[in-house]
């Protein structure tokens, strides 16, 4: 459809023509209070949310987020013109921390999530997994960056967890600091898609994107006490690899993950107790005290942790509390507009 300049990330046959006439493509790479960054294949230009736009909004997940594709209107200095979000293929959110459930867009349209997990004093499985079924279940290809083992003190013991727990992911090593083990991660990355790195706060999130991006962006200094890097980057941006064509962004660390939509995610997380759950006598067994439960006697027979398949209850029951709480959902128009319309481009 296109000559020449292309934003970037961007792909032939992502949209059906159709949807991109109207406006000069562009794609969101970065946010900040008042305004987007948006990339049309020139470099970054400042943008605002069309007033018509932003009127037709219901709710804040609608707002643009960085790794949106857009249909601009240029305009003169400062600000081009939001005029559409293309529809988004993936999206990666988290339920808002609240009394109601909302939903939060963190990133969208990205191909491929690295789960960066630190081997360190604050290593934990069951938050890997997490990470690694919110990532699954955008439907995107996954990956697991594990930095610090330099830190690790039982490497083997925590090695064979991870193995066991998330086995069908590609597991990278890599020392971020040093650059070890980061070619193998580039090699991963694939040319001209959109990478999103994820994990949580500490983990050498940007100083992996530094080593991949030759850039200097601040990182984190380890706090010696609890092991941990500061929280430095605060917000999701989007950077092209040099002499690659990816492109990566980089998040600030998700504290807590709620889940939102796992359903898919809890399926190929946990697929070996689903698969024993097959064989259970009852359809219907909470694979408790039932008798016939083929998963009771893979745990007896030590072929699975009675941790993991507490851990897998855990989920379940938090994703069916979700799942009733999204019932009762307001529908009304949230106060967000008011904060958004203030100096924005009204069309006169
Ligand atoms: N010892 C050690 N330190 C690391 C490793 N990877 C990153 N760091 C350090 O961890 C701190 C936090 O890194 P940062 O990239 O800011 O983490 P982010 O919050 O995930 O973006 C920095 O001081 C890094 O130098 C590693 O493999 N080993
Ligand atoms: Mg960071
Ligand atoms: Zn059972």
């Amino acid at each position: 459809m296109m000559g020449g300049v292309v934003p970037p990330g961007w792909r032939d046959g992502l949209y059906h023509d159709s949807l991109l006439s109207g406006g000069v493509l562009g794609r969101v790479v970065d946010q900040s209070k008042h305004f987007y960054w948006v990339d049309d294949g020139n470099g970054p230009s400042q943008a605002k949310i069309a007033g018509r736009l932003l009127f037709k909004m219901g709710s804040e997940s609608e707002l643009p987020v960085v790794g949106d594709w857009v249909l601009l209107e240029h305009m003169p200095p400062p600000y081009h013109r939001i005029k559409s979000i293309l529809p988004r293929y993936r999206k990666l959110s988290r339920k808002v921390v609240g009394k109601r459930t909302n939903e939060h867009v963190l990133v969208s349209n990205m191909d491929q999530i690295l789960v960066a997990h630190s081997l360190d004093a604050t290593f934990n499985i069951r938050r890997l997994e997490r990470f690694v079924a919110l990532a699954t279940d955008t439907g995107c290809e996954v990956g697991v960056m594990l930095t610090k083992l330099d830190c690790c003190d039982y490497l083997d013991e925590v090695w064979l967890a991870i193995t066991q727990s998330v086995s069908s992911i590609p597991l990278f090593k890599a020392n971020p600091s040093t650059g070890w083990g980061v070619s193998s991660i580039q090699s991963w990355l694939r040319p001209h898609h959109t990478a999103v790195i994820i994990g949580a706060s500490g983990v050498g999130k940007t100083t992996l994107i530094n080593q991949l991006t030759h850039l200097n962006l601040a990182i984190g200094d380890v706090n010696q006490k609890h092991n941990k890097g500061l929280h430095t980057t605060t917000r999701r941006q989007l950077f092209q690899l040099p002499n690659h064509g990816g492109l990566i962004i980089d998040t600030p660390g998700i504290r807590e993950i709620q889940l939102w939509d796992l359903a898919i995610g809890m399926d190929r997380a946990f697929s070996d107790i689903l698969d024993y759950s097959t064989r259970c006598h009852f359809t219907n067994c909470r694979h408790d005290t039932e008798p016939g439960c083929a998963v009771q006697l893979a745990i007896q027979s030590g072929l699975l942790s009675p941790d993991r398949l507490a851990h897998f209850k855990k989920l379940q029951s938090e994703q069916q509390m979700q799942v009733e709480r999204r019932q009762d959902r307001p529908t009304t128009i949230q106060p967000f507009l008011k904060k958004h319309k203030k100096g924005t481009n009204q069309r006169k």
